[in-house]
């Protein structure tokens, strides 16, 4: 082969912000100390049959204690920026009242740390952990618990907001509303369709009441949310796998991003549901406020759905329907396609990374748009104290490959967060998937950064990849 007929490097826009993602339930442990009181997923994981081998985060990769050590291997990693979440009842114990020092001073002592090793801290105000005693006053599906988060928020900004420029307001809106409240595998473990729609609502709400709050606190800070997207498409080109694909593609990404960017919800998605809700939860003006400003827009990215119209007696098993998270769709059957997947039996489909941020750019927004999270579990082996994780590695090789295309499409796309950092707590699946750059033996908490590290420092350091 000729030199003209190499490929070349991929190099990304100079300044590009390449970083790695964690969240206070999966990673901080000290679920007990400084202060902080039980959250959502305390409750939810203490309570046996809700997490595999009855998994909980109370010691996690008790990164409470080894911030500093943490920080060193980011540093390590050349991480231009860290994406952390912060513990709504480490801060605000209950939910509401005062701030609690110590626990505000761990995040301060984290993003100092950070901030001295040149990392952009990237701070997430909820990424799952609602505080139990909110829940008990009817939680997410109570509007209420949207003025508490803008109260939270508000708390977090006054602390924290002279050191913070990124701000994600709720991570994976989908997730909290219909994981947690609609098939319930997810904390507080309500299945209620009703209570999911209303949930939903009152997270989108919280976050433009959160978005008014740090713009006015915050004139010069980045504001965004993260929504985790999916292509969907129909197993089929028969009307009824298209219209299947509709509905399912109305619940898990338009729900959220007609409210958020477009100020509306989709009217055939309200038709869908009619019967589980009238919307009568919305009222004049709620719309409005969702759609506040942003300047910065999310994207968790980490399969496909594809989909089909109902064979009665066929009930693929699915990690999200038990019994659904699908309100209103519940018989739509979700579809393999043989595709080789990840140890969460996710496809691993980089093509639909590209689909995902082109449709955000193209139909909702101008904004800068981020990868806030990417990555895969793998089942990993230790050996000679090193763990060559080549799987891991090529699953991002493939989606920053695809990041890269999107960006040469014009979507204006400026960074990349890796998911994770180190293997942690993952939701319901306890420990049992490893979703780390880095190794965590959760006997002795040693961490050994895998192949996958090695190589992402690498990507960092060049600001892209290798010619392949
Ligand atoms: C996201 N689904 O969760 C979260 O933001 C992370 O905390 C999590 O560890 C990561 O992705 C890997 O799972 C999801 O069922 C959990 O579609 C479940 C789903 C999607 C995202």
């Amino acid at each position: 082969v000729g030199v003209l007929d190499e490929p070349a490097p991929l190099t990304f826009p100079p300044g590009f912000l390449w970083g790695a993602a964690t969240a206070a339930y999966q990673i901080e442990g000290a679920a007990a100390e400084g202060g902080r009181t039980p959250s959502i997923w305390d409750t939810f994981s203490h309570t046996e049959g809700k997490t595999v081998a009855g998994h909980t985060g109370d010691v996690a990769c008790d990164h409470y204690h080894r911030l500093t050590d943490d920080v060193r291997l980011m540093a390590e990693l050349g991480l231009k920026s860290y994406r952390f979440s912060v513990s709504w009842p480490r801060v605000q114990p209950g939910g509401s009242g005062p701030a609690n020092a110590e626990g505000l001073d761990f995040y301060r002592r984290l993003i100092d740390e950070l901030l001295a090793n040149g990392i952009e801290p990237w701070l997430t105000l909820y990424h799952w952990d609602l505080p139990q005693e909110l829940e008990e006053a009817g939680g997410w599906p109570a509007r209420d618990t949207a003025a508490r988060f803008a109260d939270y928020t508000q708390l977090v900004a006054d602390a924290l907001g002279d050191r913070v420029k990124y701000w994600t307001t709720l991570n994976e809106p989908w997730c909290s509303a219909f994981l947690g409240y609609g098939s319930g595998v997810h904390a507080p473990g309500r299945s209620d369709g009703a209570a999911a729609v209303h949930a939903g609502h009152h997270l989108m709400l919280g976050h433009g009441l959160a978005v008014q709050a740090l713009r006015a606190a915050r004139p010069d800070a980045q504001l965004g949310v993260t929504v985790n997207l999916y292509p969907v498409n129909p197993a089929s080109d028969s009307p009824a796998d298209v219209d299947a694909a509709r509905r399912i593609d109305g619940l898990a990404n338009r729900f959220f991003l007609d409210p958020l960017l477009r100020g509306e919800y989709p009217a055939d998605l309200v038709a869908d549901l009619a019967k589980v809700t009238d919307f009568g939860h919305v009222r004049d003006g709620d719309l409005a406020t969702i759609a506040t400003p942003l300047d910065v827009v999310g994207v968790n990215y980490y399969s496909r759905h594809v989909v089909a119209a109902p064979v009665p007696g066929e009930e693929p098993e699915q990690y999200w329907r038990a019994p659904s998270s699908w309100p209103g769709s519940e018989d739509v059957r979700f579809v393999t396609r043989g595709f080789p997947v990840t140890d969460m039996g996710w496809e691993i489909d980089a093509p639909g990374l590209v689909e995902t941020l082109r449709r955000v750019h193209e139909e909702y927004t101008d904004l800068p748009l981020y990868v806030t999270e990417n990555g895969s579990a793998f089942v990993d082996a230790v050996v000679d104290g090193q763990v060559d994780d080549a799987d891991r590695l090529a699953y991002f090789d493939a989606h920053l490959r695809a990041a890269h295309e999107a960006i040469s499409v014009g979507v204006p796309l400026r960074g990349y967060f890796a998911w994770s950092l180190m293997d942690n707590f993952e939701w319901a699946w306890g420990y049992t998937k490893r979703f780390g750059m880095i190794h965590v033996d959760y006997d002795s908490q040693i961490r050994i950064p895998k192949s996958s590290a090695r190589w992402y420092a690498e990507v960092i350091r060049r600001n892209g990849l290798a010619a392949q």
